[in-house]
Parts: structure tokens; C-alpha cells; sequence
């Protein structure tokens, strides 16, 4: 009985030790949770993307078992490649700031070797799903400019380690003209790496496009080349397009501490999303459709993708017109192919069960030849003039020094729009990201003048009368001024809660007013030169002077009776 009651006590002392040391070593590379959101909130006009905040700690342990390969095993993986000498080839000098080169810690990441344990951060549905055994194989595009070695042969072998061999037909980096071509070319003696290298700088875009062109599968995979790719990272994206292949799908993001190289589980309940200067953002799913999920493990829709880890069908992505190559170095392609996608037909979703880390920064390490504020302003405004039609607006009023500067010619892509017949911005508005709020107008007061007569409303009615003057606009001096004080809210034309509105769609119905309501076609108006033409009728408002009510008739420039200047009320 004291044997047992002994064995029972040490059992109890090797249990909350075990579970000390389990907790200890679970927080231990962990950065603040906290930390990561205030990086997230952070603001950044057109630097890098910020990590996706809310971080899940999971402390449902199922760490990924050591990976210890064997000599056979690391010689069939890695072939004839050299590893050691590769990462001896480049190290950090003793007294370098480990951050300078790469705006990461070089050493932690040496440090780390080339292959670790993860902890498998999906939800614990995932691991039961199945896939299809004859799933399509995929070429993985990897493009690069001075990625740091220790950081570029993770991302290869967590690749080459965590996806079935099967579905690897290839792994095709592109050096972007890194300073020392030796980085990529060494790494081709590794079994289905290839290696292209850029004759001059082109930045990503180009790369992909190029990496895209070579490859010979029939489903496409980009990644960074700081990524480490987590359990079964693959196999649900891949059953996804080969469902349907205008699907373009992307892992759920997570985060590679840049300070210590701790891999951290994001939040699975993020999309991406964007304010009206095209920043990119993660944003929470809306709450109807939090509710809605009783799946964890179901897709998400998302307005746009964050632009570096996705896997699109390569006949899709070339029938969708690739990229827009005149993007150059760095940014607003993601907003470019979202828009693209959605409008043209095919869906953009990021799957729970597929987990990739990534080494989150918070500066570019590289140059922009042309500078990174000018050149994120020429890609965004290519994306914007292409894709956001009369939304294109407010994108300029959230970013006015986009105004006037060069993004060259955008008539092939106007072209591929047209080809492709994609639906307008307002359809992706509507369908899409409703969500995304457009901004308030700020509210004008104006007269609407024709010569001296000023456009007057008596309640519901409409005329017009000698103007009241626009400098005493106090309701007690000047009875007549508010009922000649207008809003111009487009498409509206609005006093307090009551729009100008027609009463027939023929020519010489009369205008009216009623309660305000934008989706009203009656409502609708747009000034066309001097005069004030309404959108559905193509007529225009007419005084028709001297003496009859106020109607629409037939446009004709210049003429008097259609004559209505807005002055600014101050
Ligand atoms: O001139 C260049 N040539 C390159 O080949 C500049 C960069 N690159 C490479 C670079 O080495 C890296 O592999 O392009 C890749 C992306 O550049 P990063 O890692 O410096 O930028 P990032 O991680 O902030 O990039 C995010 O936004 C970009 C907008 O153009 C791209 O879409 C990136 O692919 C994208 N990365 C991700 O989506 C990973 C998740 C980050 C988020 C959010
Ligand atoms: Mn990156």
C-alpha cells in the first residue's frame, strides 16, 4: 500500500512539473498579444503590412513531432545541396546590427537552422477533413531580392518537408537582382528547384509574372520568401480550385516574430479588407456572418486577399490577365487582382484549415528605385483608374497626393476589362464589401443661380424668384434664403429632408420636391456644364422663363432657361 501511495505521489510531482514546464515553455517565445495588435493599429500610409492583430495562444498542444530527418532522408530531400556551406556562405559579422540588412533579426533566424517544429495552429476540426487522392499538382513561385539565406531555405524546405511530394511539381524562385546570385543559384542543386534571375531590378510583380510563364503545372502557388508553411498547408487549397477554379484562395496568415522567430497563431476570424486610400487592412468578419458560421472550418469570403500566399488555377490567372505588369517593386497589386477576380467572375477566400507563417516587417529592407511613396501611388492609381470607376474619388480625396501624378497608359488593361466584360465597382460595393462605407459628403450650402433668380422651393414645390442674396443668411434678415438653399449631394439635390425630384420621365414634366432617397430614380441628377441634367431622362432642369413652372426638357448647352450656376452660400 506504501509502494502505492509512494508511486501515486510521484506521479502527482512529475504532473504539475510536466505542466509548469508545458506552460513555461508555451509563453515563453510568445510576444504580447497586445504587442502585436498596437503593431497592427500602427499607421502606415504605403509601408509594410501590418501583422494580423488579435493572437489566438493556443494551449491545445499538437506541436508538429521534431523533425529529425535521417541522412537518407535529408540527401533525398535535398539532393546534392550543400546546406551548411550555403548558410556559412553569409554570416552575420560579430558587431552588425542583426536588424540593418533585412528588417528582421538575422541571428535569431540563423540561429534557428533550417528546419524546426511548429505548432500545428488550426483548429482541431481540420485534422479529421479529407481530400481528394488525385488532387492536381502546383508550382510554387517563389520571388525574392536580397532575402536573407536562412529565411529563403526555410520557406523551400517547410515546402518540401510539410506537403505531400506529390503535389510539389516544381518550386521556381525568382531572384529579383539580388546583390549575390550565388543566393538562388546554389539552391537550384536542391531536387525540383529551379532558379531564375532577373537582368535587372523588376520588382514582384513582374517576377510573378515571369515565374507564372515557366511554370508547367496546372495550378499556380505564390509565396513570400520569408514564409514556413504549417501542417496541410496544401491540400485544402488545391481541393478548393480544382472544385472550382475560378476560386482564388489563401491561407489564414500567420506570424513569425521578427525579433525571435516564435511562430504565433493568428486569429481565424480575420479578412482582408481596406480604407479609401487603399491601404490594406485585416479587418473582423462582420458579425451576421461570424453568427452564421457554424463551421470552423468553412471557407471565408474575403473583399481582398493580403497579396503574397495564394494559389489560383494558372489558366484562370492567365486568362484573368495575369498581373498588370506596369506595377512596379512593390504594392497595390493585391487590390488590383481582388478587383479583378471578383469583378470578372471568379471569388477570393482565405481557408481556416491552411496555416502559413510569415515573417511580418515593419520597413521595406530594400530600395525603391523610384522612391516607395511615389511608386505605391502609381500602382494604387493604376488599380484605382482601372477598376473604381466614379468610386475612384474618394480614393483620391483619402489620398490627394495621388492627384497629378505619372501611372502611364492604363488602355490595355481599360481593354482586358472591356474583353473580359467584368461587372462595375458599384456591383463589388453591393455584392462584396457593402462594408466599406462610403465617406460622408461634407455638406455644401449653395444657391443655384440663373441670372438674378435663384432656384426656390415653396414646400413641395419648386420655382425660382429673385435671389435673396447669399451673405445674411440668417432665417430672421431673410425669410427667403433658406428655401433657396440647396445641398448638392450627388446624386442628389437636397433641402434638409426633401430631394428635387421629377414627376414624369417625359419631356415638360414638372419637378417637384419629396423625402430624400439616393436609390430613388426620380432623385437622381448630375450637373452637365452649366446646367443640371437628370440621370435617367437625360433632360435637363428648365426654368422655362418667364413665366411657366419649373420642368425638364431636352439639354441644350448654353441656354439661358437651363442655366444654373451653384454659388457657395459662406
Ligand atoms: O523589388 C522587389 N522584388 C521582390 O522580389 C521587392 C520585393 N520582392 C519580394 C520580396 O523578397 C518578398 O518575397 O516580394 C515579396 C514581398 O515583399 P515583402 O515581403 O517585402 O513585402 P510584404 O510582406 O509587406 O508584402 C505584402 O504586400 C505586397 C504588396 O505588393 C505583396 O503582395 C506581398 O506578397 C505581400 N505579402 C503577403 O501577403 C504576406 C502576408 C503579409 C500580409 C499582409
Ligand atoms: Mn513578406
Amino acid at each position: 500500500r506504501r509502494i502505492r501511495a509512494n508511486a501515486i505521489a510521484i506521479l502527482t510531482v512529475a504532473w504539475i512539473l510536466g505542466t509548469f514546464y508545458y506552460l513555461w515553455q508555451d509563453s515563453k517565445p510568445h510576444t504580447s498579444p497586445a504587442a502585436a495588435a498596437a503593431a497592427q493599429t500602427r499607421s502606415r500610409s504605403h509601408g509594410q503590412k501590418a501583422a494580423p492583430g488579435r493572437l489566438e495562444i493556443h494551449r491545445d498542444d499538437r506541436t508538429i513531432p521534431l523533425i529529425t530527418l535521417t541522412f537518407q532522408q535529408e540527401v533525398h530531400l535535398l539532393g546534392g545541396f550543400d546546406e551548411k556551406a550555403y548558410l556559412a556562405g553569409k554570416q552575420l559579422k560579430p558587431g552588425d546590427d542583426p536588424y540593418r540588412e533585412h528588417a528582421f533579426n538575422l541571428q535569431e533566424s540563423d540561429r534557428l537552422g533550417s528546419e524546426r517544429a511548429i505548432r500545428d495552429t488550426r483548429h482541431y476540426r481540420c485534422a479529421s477533413l479529407n481530400y481528394d487522392t488525385d488532387l492536381p499538382s502546383t508550382s510554387i513561385i517563389i520571388t525574392f531580392h536580397n532575402e536573407a539565406r536562412s529565411t529563403l531555405l526555410r520557406t523551400i524546405k517547410s515546402v518540401l518537408m510539410r506537403s505531400p511530394p506529390s503535389l510539389i511539381q516544381e518550386i521556381i524562385l525568382i531572384d529579383d537582382f539580388s546583390s549575390d546570385p550565388e543566393d538562388c543559384q546554389l539552391l537550384s542543386q536542391i531536387p525540383k528547384v529551379h532558379c531564375l534571375r532577373n537582368g535587372r531590378r523588376e520588382g514582384l510583380i513582374r517576377s510573378r509574372v515571369r515565374g507564372a510563364n515557366t511554370a508547367t503545372a496546372s495550378i499556380l502557388t505564390f509565396l513570400d520568401s520569408h514564409c514556413e508553411v504549417n501542417t496541410d498547408w496544401l491540400q485544402p487549397m488545391i481541393q478548393r480550385v480544382k472544385e472550382d477554379h475560378t476560386r482564388v484562395v489563401s491561407p489564414i496568415i500567420d506570424v513569425i516574430s521578427l525579433d525571435n522567430f516564435a511562430y504565433l497563431a493568428a486569429s481565424a476570424d480575420l479578412r482582408g479588407g481596406f480604407d479609401w486610400s487603399l491601404h490594406f487592412k485585416w479587418e473582423q468578419i462582420p458579425i451576421e456572418q461570424k453568427m452564421a458560421r457554424s463551421d470552423p472550418t468553412q471557407p471565408i469570403r474575403t473583399p481582398v486577399i493580403a497579396g503574397g500566399i495564394f494559389v489560383m488555377d494558372k489558366s484562370w490567372f492567365n486568362h484573368l490577365g495575369q498581373y498588370d505588369t506596369h506595377m512596379d517593386i512593390w504594392g497595390g497589386e493585391n487590390f488590383e487582382l481582388s478587383f479583378r477576380v471578383w469583378m470578372c467572375g471568379g471569388s477570393l477566400e482565405i481557408l481556416p484549415c491552411s496555416r502559413v507563417g510569415h515573417v511580418f516587417r515593419k520597413r521595406h529592407p530594400y530600395d525603391f528605385p523610384e522612391g516607395n511613396a511615389l511608386t505605391y501611388i502609381k500602382n494604387t492609381r493604376r488599380a484605382a483608374e482601372v477598376w473604381m470607376d466614379e468610386y475612384k474619388q474618394y480614393y483620391y480625396s483619402a489620398r490627394p497626393s495621388a492627384q497629378g501624378k505619372a501611372f502611364g497608359s492604363i488602355t490595355d488593361r481599360l481593354t482586358l476589362r472591356r474583353k473580359l466584360n467584368c461587372k462595375p465597382f458599384r456591383w463589388y460595393m453591393e455584392n462584396v464589401y457593402p462594408e466599406l462605407r462610403v465617406p460622408e459628403q461634407e455638406a455644401v450650402s449653395s444657391v443655384l443661380k440663373q441670372g438674378g433668380s435663384c432656384l426656390e422651393t415653396h414646400t413641395y414645390d419648386v420655382g425660382y424668384n429673385i435671389c435673396a442674396g447669399s451673405n445674411h443668411m440668417n432665417s430672421n434678415l431673410c425669410p427667403l434664403c433658406a428655401s433657396q438653399r440647396w445641398e448638392l449631394i450627388e446624386p442628389l439635390i437636397r433641402q434638409q429632408d426633401l430631394c428635387l425630384a421629377i414627376s414624369a420621365f417625359t419631356s415638360g414634366s414638372k419637378v417637384k420636391m419629396e423625402p430624400c432617397n439616393a436609390k430613388e430614380p426620380r432623385q437622381k441628377w448630375k450637373p452637365k456644364g452649366t446646367a443640371l441634367q437628370h440621370m435617367v431622362s437625360g433632360l435637363c432642369l428648365d426654368s422655362n422663363a418667364p413665366t411657366g413652372p419649373l420642368v425638364i426638357t431636352q439639354c441644350r448647352p448654353q441656354m439661358a432657361s437651363q442655366t444654373w450656376e451653384p454659388q457657395v452660400i459662406t
